[in-house]
């Protein structure tokens, strides 16, 4: 898929069944019997309001994303001082983080300087045998308590804020492509690197210029007519990346787009509820212009076309929409959780919300306070990629392989969220702001969405003589939205009370679907309408985990649980053991899911013990986990090997970012991942980031 944006009165009153994945679920170890923590305390921000204009004045915090006024900022630097005139195109803008470790050279110091701390847990955890202090014991100060927070040395809290950007930048006429720095605070440009070969990420802009070229296109209007169609209005055309293998040599070099051509049955129906099969326009996209239309039309066309029933919008449904009763979430006395800037305290933890085009939400400095000690759990966490290839090698579909992450980007296509429709109850939202290809800034209104959510039963005992003692659940949810072109993406982080976190990305919205010959099969996919197939495809999403269990020296386990060998100790084959095997470079960081032996992996700080003594750590729990189930030689899987694996694990590096390299968009290979692995690196007791495959196989239904 790709991308446009859809406005939000465009979203389908009653969704689309959605495939419902659980994500990377990060649970430390439950703790039975844990009694619920009081409430931090009423919300500083009220229900549905919108918190981002504070937050966004002033760049009051280093890793807030950049402000309109920044944008506009970067984009006239650049104009000024490197000639990015009218011709050129931004890809992208976002802040250049702070380095995580300034000031830290060494990060086998504070292994040791932290080995000495005692610690007690009563909530994250540590998954040894599932023991999780209960008792908070009290600790001495711990020296790595603040890493990934505000409270460090190495925190960028406390590193005077110097804003700095990051742009991605070409020139249509030559397509050359270039990455800057722009020193914000100095207002110069302090890198300008030249990526010849690169073809930097679709941009909306191309989206929407190529469907109205292509709508005025003659060539497009005589293949239409071809079908019989000829009211243009109704024409939606959709314009695709590709992968370089499947470049036309004669095409070599270009900024090349393939397009989908769709129309609609009436004025106001489903834009992708006719795929016009066999029609597929090449753009040059630098120059605008149709390089050819190939048509496989069939011999039996005009009239060809069959009887689909594509519709979402009420009146177009010939059923009534489901009806129920109203259910209404009120918070009477506010929300418990706080939100300070983009800072957010609930429950003991503590949330820093980020925002860039690529990743859209990014969860910075997660911690949970213990005992009124802020621990740190994970530097940044975010999704870094998702590559879709679509399973079905028909002319409609083989160049079908979207990287939503890499090609258009999360936070571009964010949309809006509405109360009562996305989400219930007392509702706070952050905007979010982006920019255009000439690198005008553009506000995302209610971009983020922050509530809390009855989970029901946390914790619950009856007792013959005592009777039921219960515990209700609470999770706080942050969550944005996305539409890439028929498709949307809902991605859900969610806090819990026990420590856990999980993350949940639902699927919906309109599936591709092309249409067969009478009296043929669907080749690669489910019937779902007459004569119409929805082809099978595979949406992997890779999620970024840069955890710092109570400090950046982690090591990764790979937990295996299996029955014990038979014998004296135990003569009726019940044992089941637990095999921990640490995980000391990365090329043992390459890790697939078993389910014979229920597989994880824990994330531990052996430097830090827990109130029973056993070293601390976060489970990474796979679930939604599924093989690519691609030829070693196939196109897409050399341009996306990080598929190959559930998990990898690198050393961090601050410009170790996209699994699938910087620039997927027209790419060759993988950039990313197998290329840094290669070296073959330590990941032992040191900063790891984890990089863990899950995602949604989608063998498609026609409920879908
Ligand atoms: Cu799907």
């Amino acid at each position: 898929m790709n991308t446009s944006r859809q406005p939000a009165d465009a979203m389908p009153p009653d969704p689309v069944p959605g495939a419902t994945v659980p994500g990377a679920t990060v649970p430390g170890a439950t703790v039975p019997g844990a009694t619920v923590p009081d409430a931090t305390g009423p919300g500083t921000t009220g229900p549905g309001t919108t918190a981002a204009s504070a937050a966004a004045a002033g760049g009051a915090h280093p890793l807030d994303p950049l402000t309109a006024e920044e944008f506009r900022q970067v984009a006239g630097i650049l104009r000024r001082d490197r000639g990015v005139g009218a011709r050129w195109r931004f890809a992208s803008i976002e802040l250049k983080e702070p380095d995580k470790h300034a000031g830290h050279t060494d990060h086998a110091s504070h292994a040791s300087e932290a080995s000495d701390a005692r610690e007690a847990s009563g909530t994250n955890g540590i998954s040894e045998g599932g023991h999780a202090s209960q008792e908070s014991e009290a600790s001495e100060p711990h020296k790595h308590a603040g890493h990934a927070s505000h409270a460090s040395e190495a925190s960028p809290a406390e590193v005077p804020a110097r804003r700095e950007a990051f742009a991605t930048c070409w020139n249509r006429d030559d397509g050359q492509a270039y990455r800057a720095v722009v020193s914000l605070a100095d207002g110069t440009v302090t890198a300008w690197e030249h990526l010849p070969g690169q073809h930097p990420n679709m941009t909306l802009d191309e989206w929407h210029e190529c469907d109205e070229m292509l709508r005025a296109h003659p060539l497009l209007a005589a293949a239409l007519a071809r079908r019989g169609i000829t009211d243009h209005t109704r024409v939606l055309t959709d314009v695709w990346a590709y992968g370089a293998a499947l470049v036309p040599p004669r095409y070599r070099g270009l900024r090349l787009g393939w397009a989908d051509v769709w129309y609609r049955g009436s004025d106001d129906g489903n834009p992708y509820a006719h795929n016009v099969s066999g029609l597929h326009p090449i753009v040059d996209l630098n120059r605008m212009t149709v390089l050819e239309i190939e048509d496989n039309l069939r011999p039996t066309a005009p009239g060809d076309q069959p009887d689909v029933k594509g519709e979402y919008l009420a009146k177009l449904i010939p059923l009534p929409l489901r009806e129920v009763k109203p259910l209404h979430i009120s918070q009477p006395e506010g929300v418990s959780f706080i939100l300070d800037g983009r800072l957010l305290s609930w429950q003991n933890w503590q949330i820093r919300l980020g925002f860039n085009y690529r990743e859209g939400l990014v969860l910075y400095d997660v911690g949970f306070c213990d005992a009124g000690r802020l621990r740190p759990i994970a530097h940044r966490l975010s999704f870094a990629e998702m590559v879709v290839p679509y399973r079905d090698a028909t002319t409609d579909h083989y160049r079908r392989t979207a990287f939503d992450i890499g090609e258009w980007g999360l936070g571009f296509m964010t949309t809006s969220l509405e109360r009562g429709c996305d989400c219930l109850g007392e509702i706070t939202y952050l905007d979010a702001v982006v920019h255009d290809s000439s690198g005008e800034p553009h506000v995302i209104p209610h971009a983020i969405c922050i509530h809390e959510e009855d989970n029901g039963i946390l914790w619950k005992h009856v007792d013959h003589a005592f009777g039921a003692q219960v515990r209700r659940a609470r999770r706080l949810i942050v969550s944005f939205h996305v539409t890439v072109a028929n498709y949307e993406y809902l991605i859900y982080w969610r806090f819990y009370q026990d420590g856990n976190i999980e993350c949940e990305v639902r699927a919906t919205g309109l599936m591709v679907t092309s249409n067969f010959p009478e009296g043929r099969q669907p080749p690669f996919g489910t019937l779902v309408d007459e004569r119409t197939y929805a082809p099978f495809h595979q949406h992997f999403i890779v999620a970024r985990l840069d955890l710092d269990v109570d400090g950046y020296a982690n090591t990764v386990h790979a937990v295996d649980s299996q029955a014990s060998p038979a014998d004296d100790d135990d003569p009726y084959g019940l044992g089941l053991v637990i095999r921990e095997t640490p995980l000391r470079t990365e090329a043992e960081g390459k890790q697939d899911y078993n389910w014979h032996t229920q597989r994880g992996w824990k994330v531990v700080n052996n430097n830090v013990r827990n109130g029973l003594g056993t070293p601390v750590g976060y489970k990474l729990v796979p679930g939604g986990s599924f093989p690519p189930m691609l030829n070693n030689s196939s196109p897409v899987l050399r341009r996306a090997r990080v598929i190959e694996h559930t998990l990898w694990i690198t050393p961090y590096q601050q410009d170790e970012r996209w699994p699938c390299g910087d620039f997927p968009n027209l790419s060759d290979r993988d950039a990313g991942l197998p290329t840094w692995t290669a070296r073959n690196r330590s990941i032992d007791n040191t900063d790891v980031v984890l990089w863990y495959v899950f995602g949604i196989h989608h063998i498609t239904r026609p409920e879908d």
